[in-house]
């Protein structure tokens, strides 16, 4: 029987009263959307104040890609890509989380100031992140992706081995990542989970567990989102001659699936775009409160 999180939501989770928008900034040469734009440290500082100032809860700094294919930078490259950034923005006031799977570089991170680290491994990847994370008592996001630690992306061949059904593997493979963090000392209500859409996962599965976000949501764990400008969404935006919308075209998809994210009980959603979204939650929350 796995953990859930108490009724009390975390002190490091930010809570707008609203769904909660992470900005993203990669501090990397090769992430699919904003790969090369904020290597260099002054324009990733830049980037995170300026998506703080359109009015996201969080920027999330990486310094590692996680596309198909991408290779695995050093640990040292990483930390080093992303420390000078958690830095300034956090003494900037700005709220960061930091996307790593690697535990030296989480502890580095949360020590330059980091309030949330962002797991894309679910604390697969590294055996010593879930102590750094006991440890500090930050919040940790748990998201799913079904691979052997090192990268594994089979987008198009359905994950590892394929899904029968998506939905339910996904979610007891996300309540096993639980079990472990919490055995491990993490105290639920630190907890939030993530599908892991795009992560060996194909259109299909990723529209599956779309669809099936209230019942992901009733896990009860805060669920995030990450959908922003993903390939799925390029190829349902398939032009007639079957060309894949281009990455920086799927912004007003992305902020469709924030709106439906909030009816369908996220916790957060994950963008890029940041002025699109916060738009589109600000309708939806109106929507669903009747009250603008
Ligand atoms: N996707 C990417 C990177 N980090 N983190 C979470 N929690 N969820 C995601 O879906 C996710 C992530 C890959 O996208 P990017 O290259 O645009 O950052």
């Amino acid at each position: 029987m796995a953990e859930t999180a108490s009724q009390h939501p975390h002190p490091g989770l930010p809570a707008p009263g609203r769904c909660v928008v992470m900005g993203i900034v990669n501090v990397t040469g090769d992430s699919f959307s904003d790969g090369g734009q904020f290597l260099d440290p002054e324009r990733a500082i830049a980037r995170g104040l300026e998506l703080r100032n359109l009015g996201v809860d969080v920027v999330d700094i990486g310094g590692e890609s996680t596309r198909p294919g991408a290779v695995r930078v050093d640990p040292a490259v990483e930390a080093r890509r992303v420390i000078p950034v958690i830095s300034a923005l956090t003494s900037a006031g700005v709220a960061v989380s930091v996307d790593t799977m690697r535990a030296t570089v989480a502890a580095e991170a949360i020590t330059a100031g980091a309030a949330i680290v962002n797991d894309v491994s679910g604390g697969q990847a590294d055996p010593d992140m879930a102590k750094v994370i006991a440890d500090a008592g930050v919040p940790w996001i748990l998201m799913h992706w079904r691979s052997n630690g090192e990268y594994v992306h089979r987008a198009d061949a359905g994950g590892r081995d394929g899904y029968r059904d998506i939905v339910k593997e996904v979610s007891a493979e996300l309540l096993t990542q639980v079990d472990a963090a919490v055995r491990a000392g993490v105290d639920p209500s630190a907890l939030v989970l993530d599908p892991g859409l795009g992560f060996a996962k194909t259109a299909e599965d990723n529209w599956a567990l779309l669809q099936a976000l209230p019942h992901l949501a009733g896990l009860g764990f805060p669920v995030l989102i990450g959908a922003s400008r993903k390939r799925f969404l390029g190829s349902l935006l398939s032009g007639p001659d079957g060309t894949e919308r281009a990455v920086l075209e799927r912004d007003t998809a992305t902020a469709a699936i924030s709106a439906l994210a909030v009816a369908g009980g996220a916790w957060g959603v994950r963008v890029h775009d940041a002025r699109s979204t916060l738009d589109a939650i600000a309708v939806a929350h109106a929507w669903t409160t009747g009250r603008g």
